[in-house]
C-alpha cells in the first residue's frame, strides 16, 4: 500500500491514540457552526463517552471570532481507549479573519467546505473557494486533503437556492476543480436548520423509551435522515484518513 506522500502525518496524543483534524470551511453565515454544534448533539445523544471537548467562540452576532472546535473518539480498545480522536474545527467566515483562518487550517487531515445554497451568497462562496484553492489547491487536487462539499440550507425555496448542478460552476469559477466529475461526488446536500428542528423533534418525544436503548443512548434507528446527512461528511472523512493512516503505517 502507498500512502499519499503529501498527507498530514498523523500524530498520537499522550496516551498514544492517534488525532486527525477535520476543519470545517465556508463563508460567514453558511452554517459551519450549526453543522458542529449538529454532530456534537448527535454525538452526546449516541456515543457520550467519546464527547472529550467543545467549545465555542463568537462575537455578540453569534459569529465565529476564532475558530470552534470539539474532540470525539471512534470506538474503544480493550484498554478503553478510542481507537482514533477526531478534532473537528471550524472557521471563522467573515472576510476579515483571513489570519485566522489559515492557523485553523495548518495541520488538517480533512477538509468539509461548506457552500451556503442561498443565490445571493454567489460572490461570498466564490470568495471563499478561492481562498481555500489558494491555501490548499495542490493538496484537494492530489488527494493529500480529502475533502467533501456540504451543500446547506436545502430547505430554502427551490427559486431563492442553487443545485449542486451550479456548485459545479461555482467551484469552476473560483478554480477549485479541474474536474467536476470528481468533485460532484463529493457534494452532500443538508439542511443543517432541518437537522436542528428534527432532532429537537425527536427530543421531544414524552416517551424516552422508544428512543433510547437499555443504557440510555439513542437508538441509531431513531437517527433523523436530515442529521444523517449533516454528518455524513464527517463519517465518510474519517474513513478515507483511517485508510491514509493504515497506508502511513505499513
Ligand atoms: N435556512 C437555513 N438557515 C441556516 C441553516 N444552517 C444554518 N442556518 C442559519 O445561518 C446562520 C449562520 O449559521 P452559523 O452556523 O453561525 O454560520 P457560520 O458558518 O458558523 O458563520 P461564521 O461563524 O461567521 O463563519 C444562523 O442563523 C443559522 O441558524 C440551514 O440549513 N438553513
Ligand atoms: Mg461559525
Amino acid at each position: 500500500m502507498q500512502a499519499n506522500s503529501n498527507f498530514e502525518v498523523i500524530k498520537r496524543d499522550h496516551q498514544g491514540v492517534p488525532v486527525v483534524k477535520i476543519v470545517f470551511w465556508g463563508p460567514t453565515l453558511a452554517g459551519k457552526t450549526t453543522a458542529l454544534t449538529i454532530t456534537k448533539v448527535l454525538k452526546s445523544l449516541e456515543d457520550p463517552e467519546n464527547v472529550y471537548k467543545f467549545l465555542k467562540l463568537e462575537d455578540p452576532t453569534g459569529r465565529t471570532l476564532f475558530f470552534d472546535q470539539a474532540i470525539f473518539g471512534v470506538g474503544k480498545t480493550a484498554a478503553g481507549l478510542p481507537i482514533l480522536k477526531y478534532h473537528l474545527f471550524t472557521v471563522p467566515g467573515q472576510e476579515r479573519h483571513a489570519g485566522q483562518r489559515k492557523v485553523v487550517l495548518r495541520g488538517a487531515h480533512g477538509l468539509i467546505v461548506v457552500v451556503d445554497s442561498e443565490k445571493s451568497r454567489w460572490e461570498e462562496n466564490k470568495f471563499s473557494l478561492q481562498e481555500i484553492n489558494t491555501l490548499a489547491g495542490d493538496k484537494l487536487a492530489s488527494g493529500a486533503l480529502p475533502y467533501h462539499i456540504m451543500l446547506n440550507k436545502m430547505d430554502l425555496p427551490r427559486e431563492q437556492r442553487i443545485s449542486s448542478l451550479e456548485v459545479g460552476k461555482l467551484l469552476s469559477e473560483s478554480g477549485v476543480t479541474t474536474s467536476l466529475r470528481d468533485a460532484a461526488v463529493r457534494i452532500v446536500e443538508v439542511s443543517c436548520l432541518e437537522a436542528r428542528d428534527d432532532l429537537k423533534a425527536l427530543l421531544s418525544k414524552s416517551d424516552r423509551s422508544m428512543i433510547v436503548d437499555a443504557n440510555g443512548r439513542l437508538k441509531k434507528e431513531v437517527r433523523p435522515l436530515s442529521v444523517t446527512r449533516v454528518i455524513k461528511s464527517v463519517e465518510s472523512l474519517i474513513r478515507e484518513i483511517i485508510i491514509q493512516m493504515m497506508k502511513q503505517q505499513s
